[in-house]
């Protein structure tokens, strides 16, 4: 088999990646080792920033999300018992995020792609990387019980943070944080609780109120990252969630819980992002712990660049902005990391520190909700930050 990109990885990063190489007259595969239906039913991420909210309009893959999505112009965040709004659509003139889940942006994209008579293997095993200082690097992998090998141009490891790519980059630093802090996110049969999302500081710990859809929401509260999901009966998951974040006059409505489960949260950076004929994009390269919203996002970020660089190089022959990959998107990505760090650590109740540091972060939240300039930076990243093409270095300021 030959292709000129050959895709490792059927979540947002590779879906969207083949979807804009396939705009662009590139051929692509795409190899994926769960089935159809499990990646279209995996609960992930809820909120999408402005620019790929674009990049799915733009692209022709936004008509469902502009239909069921839900365009939100504010958070509210909450301490000690204030509850504070913050007006992103004027602080950013104009810009908002879109509730939109991610397993719906991956139905619309896979369906996208099929239609489209786009190539990608389900199910897929035994995916291995050969060849990637060549010009014509290589991926193994079983399929339907027969070995396979397809002979690609380049190689786009979108395969998450497990996935076999990047540890196939040798000169490759991983720069990581691991928080004290688990996410314990469910499911749950209610109505919408607010009509915008909240993200509380409280005494027993972080909580998130967001949503889905009008029947069915996700909310989270801060866990320890070692603690089992069976040691929390839907009771107890409520009467905490409701302590975080009730007030003497909001109540959260609850009811049946369909899904819940646990997870660890970390921040990770791999440089650089590419090696040879080798690209690494969205998980596979960097972590960000989900205070920020920002993961799916960032993936999109980093598969416009690669697919410009891909283009170029179809187009002119030349490799200028594939070589400049890495740099241009960890820009990007250091700075969401950066906002994402600053969240969590604003937000969540760590429980090593002295009344001294709570001290400093409950005044940190204080400042934020009363000072315009501090309101305006959150909702700007929030929102979420451009792509910038030009050299860190050459920028004056
Ligand atoms: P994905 O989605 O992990 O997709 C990688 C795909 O590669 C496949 N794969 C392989 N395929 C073939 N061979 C192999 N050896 C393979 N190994 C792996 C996997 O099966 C999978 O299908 O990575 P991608 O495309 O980079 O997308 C990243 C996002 O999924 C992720 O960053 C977000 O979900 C993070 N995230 C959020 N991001 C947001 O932008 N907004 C949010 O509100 C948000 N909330 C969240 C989140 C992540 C969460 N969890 C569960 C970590 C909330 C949570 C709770
Ligand atoms: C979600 O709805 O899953 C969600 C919303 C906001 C976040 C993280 C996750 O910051």
């Amino acid at each position: 088999m030959k292709t000129q990109v050959g895709i490792i990885g059927a979540g947002p990063a590779g879906l969207m990646l083949s979807h804009l190489l396939h705009l662009e007259g590139i051929e692509s595969v795409v190899l994926e080792n769960r089935s159809r239906d499990e990646i279209e039913g995996t609960i992930r991420a809820g909120v999408l920033e402005q620019m790929t909210v674009d990049l799915l309009n733009e692209t022709g893959v936004g008509e469902r999300m502009m239909r069921e999505g839900h365009i939100h112009h504010g958070i509210e965040l909450q301490y000690n018992g204030i509850r504070q709004r913050v007006n992103m659509h004027e602080l950013t003139e104009g810009k908002s995020v879109m509730v939109y889940p991610q397993h719906e942006v991956i139905k619309d994209l896979v369906a996208a792609r099929l239609e489209a008579s786009g190539k990608i293997y389900f199910s897929v095993s035994d995916v291995s990387l050969h060849d990637i200082e060549t010009t014509s690097p290589k991926i193994r992998f079983k399929h339907d019980g027969g070995e396979e090998e397809l002979v690609c141009d380049f190689i786009a490891g979108c395969d998450g943070f497990h996935g076999p790519s990047r540890k196939m980059i040798p000169d490759r630093v991983e720069n990581q944080k691991i928080y004290p802090y688990g996410w314990l996110g469910i499911l749950a049969e209610t109505p919408i609780a607010n009509p915008e999302l909240i993200y509380a500081n409280h005494d027993r710990g972080f909580a998130l109120i967001s949503q889905r859809t009008p029947e069915i929401q996700r909310h989270y509260i801060q866990v320890d990252p070692n603690d089992d999901i069976a040691n929390w009966s839907d009771d107890r998951i409520w009467t905490e969630l409701k302590a975080r974040v009730e007030t003497d006059d909001w109540k959260l409505p609850d009811g049946p819980i369909i899904q819940k489960n646990i997870v660890a949260m970390r921040s990770f950076v791999c440089e650089p992002m590419q090696h040879g004929r080798l690209f690494i994009a969205g998980d596979a390269a960097h972590i960000v712990p989900p205070t920020g919203a920002k993961g799916l996002n960032l993936a999109m970020g980093d598969v416009q660049v690669l697919s410009r660089g891909i283009q170029e190089h179809y187009q002119t022959g030349r490799n200028d902005m594939l070589d400049r990959y890495s740099e241009i998107a960890l820009r990007r990505i250091w700075k969401a990391q950066r906002f994402s760090w600053w969240m969590t650590t604003m937000l969540h109740r760590d429980y090593s520190h002295s009344s001294f540091e709570r001290g400093i972060q409950i005044s940190e939240l204080d400042y934020v909700c009363t000072s315009r300039a501090a309101l305006t930076s959150l909702s700007e990243n929030y929102v979420g930050l451009p792509l910038e093409w030009e050299s860190a270095s050459k920028i004056k300021v």
